[in-house]
């Protein structure tokens, strides 16, 4: 039989309701917003495809664990849950809880950086990755595949890393200033794009021989194992669950946003392999920064509700329909012509924005132009991921220029129907239509870090 979708692994036992605005309200909202959807209030927002982290739904056995949680400052058994999951998915032997992605990576990041002229070296950092790179005074490099830039080719690893570009770095700044390499896995910032296990592997050859820290940024390490399952012959009859095991096997580190692959609305990891050296001093540095080493910023609610729904990620009917909804829409914009990262990845869809707004300059922010107007058409709220995002250089403060300029459409787990995708994708075909009214944006107010997040712009008169 030929599906047309894969139909959701669960039914829906709580519904939260959400509400469709008029066009004018809508006006009058994003005004308010600064031009910006990071300032919308939710409730003025009919679809939230803002991000997928923390934004999924949880089971009930997710809703049962909350009602264990151990509140203890010092020692709570929820931790001592929380730990046995994390050791027994990754085979690592230090645990760390961490209030989300960033707090784990303003732990970890500085204790690797023991002077000035460092570099990390990634496929790609994230924007949250690459400020703590920034902040703890090293520099942060990326080194991916040129086919990631290519969003119309099919290649089946976009996210991979360029094998040559990384000798290539560590050979021209030194080894011994290179902090660490970090593969980010998916590559959210590309399109949410898979690094297979082929690749991973020759990345951890190179670490080897240049006795380099290899860390692993796996917020959609689950997605990423889907992928490879998927798509790596050799790995086709193994388990998600042996797939992550293998990956994490090369690593020495780590470092997990659990908002995503956790399927908790809040929640990060540090697991490190073996490093007692280091793991003592993220456990002393952890205290001032985050909180007591066995709660790092959770309640023991949340370890409880984290504890399952790292398990829940695993499970492969459970990929299947999510990874589903992303190539559902991801089809209906091809199939209009809309320009889109292709293949799709694992968590969003991402809008070409180069392509799609070709008559705004990378200054102007296109994909940020093009999200404004999702907004505006349907109430639906995209991100922006390109120029905005990226900010300026550390050094000469000049604006990026991003290699992509892209509006990504993420999809939380477990919380909208194929309906809204479909709503979603007749609002993008139609701002796509009209595509040459869009404008530019100038800045009302810029903040010095991570700016879009809390920037105030302005549509730009000519
Ligand atoms: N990612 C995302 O939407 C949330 C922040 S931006 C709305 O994609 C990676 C690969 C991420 C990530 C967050 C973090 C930081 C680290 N690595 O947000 O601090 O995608 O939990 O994680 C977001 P936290």
């Amino acid at each position: 039989m030929n599906k047309k979708y894969v139909a959701p692994p669960y039914r829906i036992k709580m519904v939260e309701p959400i509400k469709v605005t008029t066009k004018e309200e809508r006006i009058g909202f994003l005004k308010d917003a600064g031009y910006n959807p990071f300032s919308l209030r939710s409730e003025d927002v009919y679809i939230d495809l803002l991000t997928d982290s923390g934004t999924g739904a949880m089971s009930h056995f997710q809703w049962a664990a909350l009602m264990m949680g151990d509140e203890a400052y010092a020692g709570s058994r929820s931790f001592y849950k929380l730990e046995k999951v994390a050791k027994e998915i990754t085979n690592y032997k230090y645990i760390i809880p961490a209030h989300q992605g960033r707090g784990a990576e303003q732990v970890v990041l500085p204790q690797l950086v023991d002077r000035e002229g460092l570099y990390f070296i990634s496929n790609m950092h994230f924007d949250t990755t690459r400020a703590h790179v920034e902040l703890a005074g090293a520099r942060a490099l990326d080194c991916v595949i040129d086919e990631c830039f290519d969003t119309e080719n099919y290649h089946p690893f976009k996210g991979n890393f360029d094998l040559k570009g990384l000798v290539n770095i560590i050979e021209g700044k030194g080894k011994e200033n290179i902090a660490g390499i970090i593969m980010t896995i998916t590559n959210n910032s590309a399109g949410g794009q898979p690094v297979s296990m082929e690749n991973m592997k020759e990345v951890k050859k190179i670490a080897n021989k240049y006795d380099i820290t290899l860390l692993i940024d796996g917020a959609r390490y689950a997605e990423n194992a889907y992928f490879v399952k998927q798509r790596e012959e050799e790995y086709k009859n193994k388990s998600i669950r042996e797939i992550a095991l293998e990956v994490f096997q090369l690593a020495d580190i780590f470092l997990m946003s659990a908002k995503k692959d956790g399927i908790s609305n809040i929640g990060g990891l540090i697991c490190i392999k073996e490093d007692t050296d280091l793991y003592n001093k993220c456990r002393t540095y952890i205290v001032p920064m985050e909180g007591f080493p066995t709660y790092g910023g959770l309640t023991g609610r949340d370890m409880e509700a984290l504890s399952v729904g790292l398990n829940e990620a695993l499970e492969l009917d459970y990929l299947e329909h999510r990874m589903d909804q992303v190539r559902f829409l991801g089809d209906k914009l091809r199939d209009a012509g809309v320009p889109i990262q292709y293949p799709v990845g694992g968590h969003a869809v991402f809008v070409d924005c180069k392509k799609f707004a070709p008559h705004i300059p990378y200054f102007e922010f296109p994909a940020q132009s093009v999200s404004n107007a999702l907004y505006l058409e349907a109430g639906v709220r995209p991100v922006e991921i390109g120029s905005f995002l990226l900010g300026r250089d550390p050094d000469t403060h000049e604006n990026l220029e991003s290699p992509l300029e892209l509006m990504r459409l993420t999809i939380p787990r477990r919380t909208y129907t194929y309906a809204h995708l479909e709503v979603v994708a007749e609002a993008v075909i139609e701002v796509y239509k009209n595509r040459e009214i869009l404008v530019g944006l100038e800045f009302d107010y810029e903040p010095p870090v991570l700016r879009h997040f809390t920037a105030r712009l302005k549509p730009i008169k000519k």
